[in-house]
């Protein structure tokens, strides 16, 4: 993370020239209304971006890796930071947003020793900064003692990335608030990965039991490449370049306007996917491994994980000597995976939980007892098999992409449209995955794909959690404007959105770079 450093250089870093001329007056303006709104300048901004995933869906919590990139739509904080009287049993966090009629101020009171109160039960704008801040103050107690009093701070946001857009408007938002929090409180730098870990755990506190894809791409990110991030053992990300093609490469991301709300749905879409991975992965190792095969337990949301399945699959296969036997490719071990549960999970209309409930040796209350009592859900029938060979061929087709980016055989001089194509083709399968095993796509994203594709993008998928927001295209830089084009046509047109609907409808994103703090004084 850069020390301190002046806001016209960081700018010029973070954004490409062309988006200077929008980014320059937004920060600026940023800084003038907190002196308006506060009286005093700000000493610092926090800075957090969305994301969009470019491959990898629906695998970060079965411990899967995944390739997200970091997009130039951000939450912006403008800070400062004041010491509280000495004796004070509370600080105060004055929070305010620029788009004040939508998103009200609200003073903060706070227990100097106490938690941070959040109602997730409201949809409050607030509840995100909250999240930031109550992980942030763990994670400052435990560095400095339970008795740290930490400053009083003046806030004004300023976020772009659309709400509920599947581009993770909340993950910026939560990651920018710790990042705040953690500065203010003169912790600079910041561990990317404690920061990271902070707001993956932070965020379930708001919304649903997630990965941790959203938050280390808001992080890690870097300009320029996309992030290669691993959960399994542990959280790690690295930077993938994007490798040079003729025609240039170009991620388009549109909208399909259609929102499905997590809070809401959850117990028949996101939470229950959870659920389903988690059950097949017991199932799994249930019926494929030794009698009494413990899943590691750091694995996933609700302990068992069809990666952990996996690790315990192939360590007794190879007779106990799994490091040895990792000769094996991955890529490999996960073809054998598809292969096992299709003989293993047989029933395509799904399993009840009395026949779960019978292949784990459990009664049906302990069975709810472990995995549905987290949160709510609600099937007659959970579709293991068609979950599980989504996870197993989605996290295979991660590691097909990565190679063709980190080995292309191409140099980039010459035309690389069979290199193109081939990464298109793995974002394509995807979206069929998705629409077809996982059940996480829409008619009206799957509208948008085919129509992308018709003209000119090599490949078309939902991106993020689905069921509505947004999709992620794969098209030649010279088809750009075509598919633009396409999509006002044949799916905007006939939509009845707003002037600034329609304006942020496509946009073409480079990745951006992850959380930074910029210094003003
Ligand atoms: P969205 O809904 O796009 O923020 C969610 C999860 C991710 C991941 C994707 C699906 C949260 C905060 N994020 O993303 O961790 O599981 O769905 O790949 O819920
Ligand atoms: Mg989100």
């Amino acid at each position: 993370m850069p020390g301190p450093v002046p806001i016209a250089g960081p700018l010029a870093d973070i954004y490409p020239r062309t988006a200077l001329a929008t980014e320059g007056p937004r920060w600026t303006s940023l800084l003038a209304q907190f002196e308006e709104a506060y009286g005093h300048p700000a000493s610092f901004v926090a800075r957090s971006p969305g994301r969009v995933n470019i491959i990898g869906e629906h695998i970060d919590y079965s411990l899967y890796s995944v390739l997200p990139m970091a997009i130039t739509a951000d939450a912006l904080l403008a800070v400062s930071a004041t010491p509280v009287a000495a004796g004070a049993a509370t600080f105060k966090i004055r929070l305010a947003n620029v788009q004040d009629a939508r998103f009200a101020a609200k003073e903060l009171e706070v227990p100097v020793a106490g938690d941070v109160d959040i109602d997730a039960t409201q949809f409050e704008w607030t509840n995100y900064f909250k999240s930031g801040l109550r992980g942030a103050l763990e994670l400052l107690r435990r560095k400095r003692g339970p008795g740290y009093r930490p400053l009083d701070m003046d806030v004004l946001m300023d976020g772009n990335v659309p709400v509920g857009g599947g581009l993770s408007s909340s993950a910026a938002f939560v990651t920018a608030s710790a990042l705040a929090v953690m500065a203010a409180n003169g912790e600079d730098p910041v561990d990317k990965k404690e920061l990271t870990e902070l707001a993956i755990v932070s965020e379930r506190a708001v919304g649903v039991n997630s990965g941790g894809m959203d938050q280390a791409a808001s992080v890690f990110s870097e300009q320029g490449s996309a992030l290669f991030v691993s959960f399994s053992p542990g959280l790690a990300a690295r930077p993938v370049k994007l490798p040079p093609t003729r025609p240039e490469l170009c991620f388009v991301i549109a909208q399909s306007f259609v929102t499905s709300n997590k809070q809401v749905t959850g117990p028949v879409h996101y939470n229950l996917r959870v659920v389903e991975v988690s059950l097949a992965a017991a199932y799994l190792n249930a019926v494929l491994n030794p009698p009494g095969t413990e899943l590691p337990t750091d694995a996933g949301p609700l302990g068992t994980s069809l990666r952990g399945f996996h690790e315990a699959y192939f360590y007794h296969q190879s007779g106990s000597d799994y490091s040895a036997a990792r000769s094996v490719a991955e890529e490999e071990e996960l073809e054998r995976l598809v292969a096992v549960t299709k003989e293993t999970l047989t029933q395509d209309e799904g399993y009840t939980k009395e026949e779960i409930a019978i292949a784990l040796g459990l009664s049906v209350p302990e069975l709810e007892k472990r995995f549905l009592s987290s949160f709510p859900v609600r099937a007659e029938r959970f579709k293991l098999r068609q979950r599980a060979l989504h996870v197993f061929t989605e996290a295979l087709r991660v590691l097909k992409f990565l190679t063709l980016l980190e080995r292309p055989v191409h140099t980039g001089r010459t035309d690389t449209t069979p290199f193109n194509l081939e990464l298109g083709s793995l974002m394509n399968e995807t979206q069929d995955s998705c629409r077809d095993l996982y059940e996480c796509s829409c008619p009206e994203i799957d509208h948008i794909c085919e129509i992308a594709r018709a003209a000119g993008a090599y490949g078309s998928r939902l991106t993020g959690a689905g069921w509505g927001g947004c999709s992620v295209h794969l098209v030649p830089a010279d088809k750009v404007a075509d598919v633009k084009g396409a999509l006002e046509r044949e799916y905007y047109a006939s939509r009845e959105l707003t002037a600034e609907q329609r304006e942020g409808a496509v946009v073409v994103s480079r990745p951006a770079g992850g959380s930074a703090i910029y210094r003003v004084q």
